[in-house]
């Protein structure tokens, strides 16, 4: 049984955004076979894409685990749909949003899979939390790692509204999540 490093990035921008996320991040390691490894801060952003909606909590997760891409893909949508996401237009509100960025360093292109995420190095509120928790991966597609592809975006970018951190990653150990202690941003 291979174990793959996948990392997720997660969005919340309606409703109470943050305990939506502790909840999905529960969600996430209460996954079969699937750990949490690492979490970086949880930080404000200001809505890209669809600009006349809230603005959005994002993070990114770093899990373990052997479930198959596509099976991972399909627990991600019931997470999301157990805590309240409604589909309306490609990037409104949502209550959580839960995104395979990469699955270790494979390269997918089914119907309804694109893993890289196709618009993670464009965005701001994706970069910088994966360049928090992993500044030296290699996007398998650009051959460059996180921290060329955030730099690379923020001189493309100088005008961009900065990500702010609104919370550290908790201090309780992620082993302990993993074992089931409940796990919230902002309490250690
Ligand atoms: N899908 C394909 N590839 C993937 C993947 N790698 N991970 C399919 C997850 N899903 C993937 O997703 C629609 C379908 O994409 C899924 O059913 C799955 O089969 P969705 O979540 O309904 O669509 P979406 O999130 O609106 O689109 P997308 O392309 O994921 O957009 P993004 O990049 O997530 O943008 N601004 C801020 N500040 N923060 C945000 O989090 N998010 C968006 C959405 C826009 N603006 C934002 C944020
Ligand atoms: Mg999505």
């Amino acid at each position: 049984m291979s174990l793959h490093e996948v990392f997720i990035g997660f969005g919340s921008n309606l409703g109470d955004r943050c305990a939506l996320i502790n909840q999905a991040l529960l969600a996430l390691s209460r996954l079969p076979t699937t750990s949490l490894e690492k979490l970086s801060s949880l930080y404000e952003t200001a809505p890209v894409g669809y600009l006349e909606q809230d603005s959005f909590l994002n993070g990114v997760v770093l899990v373990k685990g052997s479930l198959k891409a596509s099976d991972l893909l399909e627990r991600l949508l019931e997470i999301e749909s157990s805590l309240g996401r409604v589909r309306k237009e490609r990037w409104g509100p949502r209550t959580i949003d839960l995104d395979i960025l990469f699955y270790g360093d494979a390269i997918i292109d089914a119907p309804d899979l694109h893993v890289p995420h196709p618009e993670l190095f464009k965005r701001i509120f994706v970069l910088e939390p994966l360049h928090e928790i992993a500044p030296e991966w290699l996007h398998p597609c650009f051959g460059g790692t996180i921290s060329e592809l955030l730099c690379k975006h923020q001189s493309n970018n100088p005008d961009e509204v900065p990500c702010r951190i609104v919370a550290a990653p908790p201090e309780v150990a992620l082993k302990e999540v993993n074992d089931g202690i409940f796990y919230r941003y902002g309490q250690s």
